[in-house]
């Protein structure tokens, strides 16, 4: 099968130096050979880590209380361009971040992309210790990778191109098709914002009450069979007992073999047209404990079940 490969070294949508660097830590731990000895796929694109530091612009003062707002959109449109070319091209596209504000991008281009080439709305499976689906207005922090949920589903719009405005209808998704996995550290607006669109969601209290195996049947159950699925995976959904280097860890989270479960769960619909692994970030561990590593081994479990590598 043919496989995408868009590694993304971008920071900017939230203040922690460091995630720039999961993509690279991945590549060198051996999952893209993985992908190609082992599971058999064939991959497209380069190993190279994409940066973007010349779309980063020297001043980016925040706009409507966002951090950096002109360059995480210059960069998004820039990986809206990349996942659209490979999802057009048929080949299931595999995004290694970076920071979660890239998800702009990677579902911006794989939505429109699956229109043109199969007339479908793709779902979205988000699995995440946070909803990230703070409007500009909404959000504390003003860091973006707490908002690209409601850029996609146009929730927050802008006109400008400058500030996201590069999204067109195309590239969004319905609320509808939207379904959370793993959430424990959801903000009040974001909690309003819920509600108010009836959006499916699997907080760990759902999951520790019906068990993931029942929780992946609805999650599944509500998204129907047969539609194309793009899983955006944030290494924090994760306990950080699996996953300790990631920019805002929450404890209370998905063991490494739930997470695991889950994109076994997904690979098995036989529906996934892309993959995002998110917000690992090597920097923050300290010198002489295994965090980093650790986290970077769960990432890459993570996405070889995804792809598909528990199947006998
Ligand atoms: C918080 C944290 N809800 C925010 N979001 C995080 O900044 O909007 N997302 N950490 O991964
Ligand atoms: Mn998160
Ligand atoms: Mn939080
Ligand atoms: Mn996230």
């Amino acid at each position: 099968e043919e496989l995408g490969i868009v590694a993304v070294g971008f920071s900017g949508g939230q203040c922690k130096p460091g995630v720039d660097a999961a993509p690279s830590a991945l590549i060198e731990s051996g999952l893209l050979t993985q992908l190609r000895e082992e599971l058999g796929y064939k991959l497209h694109g380069d190993d190279t880590v994409h940066l973007y530091t010349d779309l980063v612009p020297a001043s980016d003062p925040p706009f409507r209380n966002m951090k950096n707002p002109r360059a995480v959109s210059l960069v998004t449109k820039r990986i809206a361009e990349q996942t659209y070319a490979h999802a057009k091209e048929g080949r299931l596209v595999l995004t290694l971040g970076g920071d979660h504000s890239i998800a702009i991008g990677t579902i911006g281009g794989t939505a429109k992309a699956i229109r043109e080439r199969l007339g479908r709305d793709i779902a979205v499976i988000w699995v995440d210790a946070h909803a990230d689906i703070n409007t500009p207005e909404t959000s504390g922090s003003g860091n973006i990778h707490g908002m690209p949920v409601s850029f996609l589903t146009g929730l927050a719009r802008e006109e400008n191109e400058e500030f996201f405005g590069w999204l067109k209808e195309d590239n969004l998704i319905s609320t509808k098709k939207l379904v959370y996995i793993g959430l424990r550290d959801v903000d009040a607006g974001e909690k309003r914002i819920l509600r108010e669109h009836g959006i499916k969601a699997f907080s760990m209290f759902d999951i520790d009450r019906h068990g993931i195996g029942r929780v992946m049947e609805m999650a599944l159950g509500h998204i129907g069979n047969d539609t194309p699925i793009h899983l955006s995976f944030d290494v924090d959904a994760l306990d950080p007992m699996w996953a300790p280097s990631t920019g805002t860890p929450v404890r209370g989270g998905l063991t490494l073999r739930e997470g695991d479960y889950i994109c076994e769960c997904v690979h098995e619909t036989g529906s996934l047209v892309a993959v995002d692994l998110v917000e690992v970030n090597p920097s923050l561990a300290s010198p002489n404990d295994l965090g980093a590593h650790e986290t970077v081994r769960a990432g890459c479990s993570i996405v070889r079940c995804a792809l598909g590598e528990s199947l006998l």
